[in-house]
């Protein structure tokens, strides 16, 4: 998609529009992580060391949020300095977009938000934490991420899911919905804050050639799904598993006491896991984070290497 195709509320950073001109890797990140997921000044020293990660790899970040009216593709350090600081801002999934712009809002963009922008803005390959589930404490708060993940073709790596959520329902959602869900170099489904020993994987791969390998042969026949590569937390950031879990117990109890729902569901579970767990959740939370974004620049390099040689064909 040239830039002229895009909705007029899209607006690129001056990086991230070069890169996109010279057919440079781009990776996509998040900002609800910023916003909501982290607490300040974590979130901003996380946010450039997420963009740090992707450029050791050899390419660029596209950090998405929606700031002055536009969904911005890539922000520069004072636009991420004033999204890390803002007090009031929104946590925005596919059906706030509207909203922040018309409200002249600013927010962090979810998981599904940030798929949605970066499809549009022709990224193919995004970074992240943790996807949204399918909640334990209410059946029917299913995260738009799992809908998004069905429906829009972008490679998104993460470290599975927390086992705050439902992770049998969530993996059922997604095999229902058609998505792959790949482990990389492992065969059970990530949890987090911990490696994950108990719910398979629909595949597994073991390199970045193979995940792109994958993606093609998988959309190549015609399929709109995204590929969810799931890559476990490295071993020594792990939490120990009776830790983390008891903590999600906590929170989860809590959250229900205090009947928390919707939105701020996710954000106060993860808060309360952090607290409880000493600030141990936050270190593995960070180290995930930017394992993530490696692993996803290097997707973005083999992507974009393919695709010159196949037009030079
Ligand atoms: N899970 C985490 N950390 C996070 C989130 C989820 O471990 O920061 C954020 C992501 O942005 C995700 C969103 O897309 O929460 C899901 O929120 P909800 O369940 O309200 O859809
Ligand atoms: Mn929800």
């Amino acid at each position: 998609m040239t830039t002229s195709e895009l909705p007029s509320s899209f607006s690129f950073s001056v990086e991230v529009l070069a890169a996109r001109r010279r057919g440079l890797p781009l990776v996509a990140l998040e900002s609800t992580v910023i916003t909501h997921g982290l607490p300040r000044p974590q979130n901003l020293t996380l946010a450039q060391d997420m963009e740090a990660a992707v450029r050791s790899e050899g390419a660029t970040p596209a950090t998405i949020a929606v700031m002055g009216g536009k969904v911005q593709i890539g922000l520069t350090f004072d636009q991420m300095e004033r999204l890390a600081n803002v007090t009031d801002a929104m946590k925005i999934s596919l059906r706030d977009f509207a909203a922040a712009l018309t409200q002249g809002k600013m927010g962090g963009t979810t998981v599904a938000g940030t798929m949605f922008a970066a499809e549009k803005a022709g990224i193919k390959v995004f970074a992240t934490g943790g996807i949204g589930g399918v909640h334990r404490e209410h059946p029917f708060d299913v995260s738009t991420d799992l809908q998004a993940l069905a429906s829009i073709p972008v490679i998104v790596v993460c470290a599975g899911a927390k086992s705050i959520l439902d992770l049998r329902a969530t993996l059922e959602y997604l095999e229902t919905m058609g998505v792959p869900v790949v482990g990389y170099g492992t065969d059970t489904f990530p949890e987090f804050f911990s490696v994950g020993k108990t719910h398979p994987v629909s595949v597994r791969l073991d390199t970045p050639e193979a995940v792109v390998g994958f993606a093609h042969t998988h959309w190549g026949l015609g399929m709109k799904s995204a590929v969810l590569v799931c890559q476990p937390i490295p071993v020594g950031s792990a939490l120990d598993a009776q830790l983390a879990y008891q903590a999600e117990q906590t929170a989860s109890k809590e959250a229900q006491e205090k009947n928390i729902r919707g939105q701020a569901l996710t954000p106060f579970l993860l808060k309360r896991v952090n607290e409880l767990t000493g600030g141990k959740s936050m270190r593995a939370n960070l180290d995930l984070l930017l394992n993530n974004a490696r692993l996803a620049a290097q997707i973005a390099r083999v992507l974009i290497g393919q695709e010159h040689r196949a037009k030079r064909l």
